[in-house]
């Protein structure tokens, strides 16, 4: 266990990440605060694949999925928004201002536009027209094991390079102790138009329970939607597991359904309890998440993994 305030977010950008929300905890304030704050650093940020600079869809275009759920089961999402810089906020501001869950598409736009969020030019960063030239010479969607760049471990799928994620997810627990989390990508690179991932749907990338725990997913969002990922976490640490033990499990299960075709793709789940005890657990060697604690902000483990 550790001391409250705690924070955990998923790959390498979390550290940057963190030490935003961190900003929000360290001040005493509310741990749905520092989520949204926390993953808008990565939204933000050009040299990352997450929000506007991350890959489009197969026609260029780039789509963002993002949700937010805090300590009283009050949830927001958007998905397949096209424009707007931060996706969490607009998912907040769904959760908070409508009387809906989830907004998609041009109606999201429309909501975002509305809220006084500016449209952005519909332009790919210079990574991401690179990648979608070269993926366009091919046009063949197929998984691509999220990994981060570390020593001699090679992404396959059809964009090669480095930190080839499209995600980050974060759950914080504040001082007094309330949980929240969130979750923000630009999905799957090349996927079909109109394809939504986990990452916009609460319960699959990303579960809140204040009373109990907290779990979020990242990597192939078809499979983590399949058994629901982020929720069965929560559900399995309800049974008694701790953090690590559920977030295996949780991957356990995808290996069983995904049988041989396990190794052709990454699932990597996140948690922490409300007696901020943190644990993760991935399919595939290559995930890293950060956590940040009074003692330490910016640590940065390598998750155990399954194949
Ligand atoms: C998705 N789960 O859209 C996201 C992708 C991801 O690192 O996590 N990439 O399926």
């Amino acid at each position: 266990a550790t001391d409250k305030p705690l924070v955990i977010s998923t790959w390498n950008d979390g550290l940057a990440a963190n030490l935003g929300a961190w900003k929000v905890l360290s001040k005493g304030g509310r741990a749905l605060d520092a989520v949204e704050a926390g993953v808008m650093v990565t939204e933000a940020s050009q040299n990352c694949c997450v929000g506007l600079g991350g890959n489009p869809d197969r026609e260029g275009i780039v789509t963002l999925d993002a949700c937010i759920m805090d300590e009283q089961f009050n949830c927001g999402s958007v998905a397949a928004l096209e424009r707007i810089k931060h996706p969490i906020a607009v998912a907040r501001r769904v959760m908070e201002h409508t009387p809906h869950v989830m907004l998609v598409g041009e109606g999201a736009q429309q909501f975002a536009v509305a809220q006084g969020f500016p449209l952005e030019p519909q332009k790919l960063s210079p990574d991401a027209d690179k990648a979608y030239r070269e993926w366009l010479k091919t046009s063949q969607y197929r998984p691509v094991i999220n990994i981060e760049n570390s020593g001699n471990q090679k992404p396959t799928g059809p964009v090669g390079g480095a930190n080839n994620h499209d995600t980050i997810a974060m759950l914080a627990q504040d001082a007094h102790g309330n949980l929240s989390g969130s979750c923000t990508t630009s999905g799957m690179g090349f996927k079909m138009r109109g394809r939504l991932g986990d990452s916009s749907l609460i319960g699959s990338g990303l579960f809140v329970d204040n009373a109990v725990w907290a779990a979020a997913a990242t990597g192939q969002g078809e499979d983590v939607i399949r058994m629901a990922g982020a929720h069965t976490v929560v559900e399995l640490m309800r049974q008694g597991l701790s953090p690590k033990a559920a977030c295996k499990a949780a991957v356990e299960r995808i290996a069983k359904i995904k049988g041989a075709k396990a190794h052709d793709i990454q699932v990597c789940f996140i948690a922490v309890s409300n007696q901020g005890q943190h644990g993760a657990y991935s399919l595939q060697k290559g995930f890293s998440y950060a956590v940040c604690t009074p003692e330490n902000q910016q640590q940065l483990i390598q998750s155990e993994y399954l194949l």
